[in-house]
């Protein structure tokens, strides 16, 4: 009887050392999105993304309720212009870091359903093709 009680002791140490080595895959932080002025339609939002796993990933679709669409773009000096490119599937190799930062890759948002104004905070949820689905949270800031 008591070598039965031990082992179940074990098991949910085991389950809780699995869940912290799989959070610690594909991770997304620091999410923001920067405040919109009334009746423009397209948003912007910034992040830390890293692939902490050994796996190569891909990021296939980003999904939010405050937007019609989002998807990744690549901002990109062509000729002195700055312009933006669609990037329709981001790559993540093992132990990389992308930082999506102001002049460099960024999520847009188009089709906002209202401004976005600082302090609020709001849902986003990326797709991975091998980590699957990750929800962070965005804070709304100028
Ligand atoms: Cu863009």
């Amino acid at each position: 009887m008591t070598t039965r009680k031990s082992r179940w002791l074990v098991l949910p140490l085991l389950l809780l050392a699995a869940g912290s080595a799989l959070a610690g895959q594909i991770t997304v932080n620091s999410a923001w999105a920067r405040t919109t002025a009334p009746g423009v339609s397209m948003g912007v939002v910034y992040f830390h993304l890293e692939n902490g796993s050994t796996k190569s990933d891909r990021l296939l679709k980003l999904n939010t309720s405050v937007a019609a669409s989002a998807g990744v773009h690549r901002t990109e000096i062509v000729d002195d212009i700055a312009r933006m490119r669609e990037v329709a599937v981001l790559h993540i190799a093992p132990g990389e870091k992308v930082e999506f930062a102001p002049g460099g890759y960024h999520v847009m948002l188009m089709g906002l359903s209202k401004p976005l104004v600082a302090g609020q905070k709001f849902k986003l949820e990326l797709v991975f093709e091998v980590a699957g689905l990750r929800r962070v949270e965005v804070l709304v800031r100028d």
